[in-house]
């Protein structure tokens, strides 16, 4: 298992907090996500099936811009 850290910018509140992590957690992968808009991070912990692109792609497709 691996743990990333993503920067994401754009989220204002809980609200966005809670639209990626319903948007990410059930993706192929995914064992767990924490959004969190006061630091700017996503943190997720993925197993060896999760693709790292297709979750950006998929946070970028909601509105967000992940800068790393
Ligand atoms: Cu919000």
């Amino acid at each position: 298992m691996k743990e990333i850290i993503l920067k994401v910018t754009g989220m204002m509140c809980e609200g966005c907090e809670n639209r990626i992590q319903n948007a990410v957690k059930n993706m192929e992968g995914v064992e767990t996500v924490v959004a969190n808009h006061q630091e700017g991070t996503v943190k997720l912990s993925l197993n060896e099936n999760a693709d790292i692109s297709k979750i950006k792609e998929k946070i970028e497709d909601i509105g967000f811009t992940v800068e790393n």
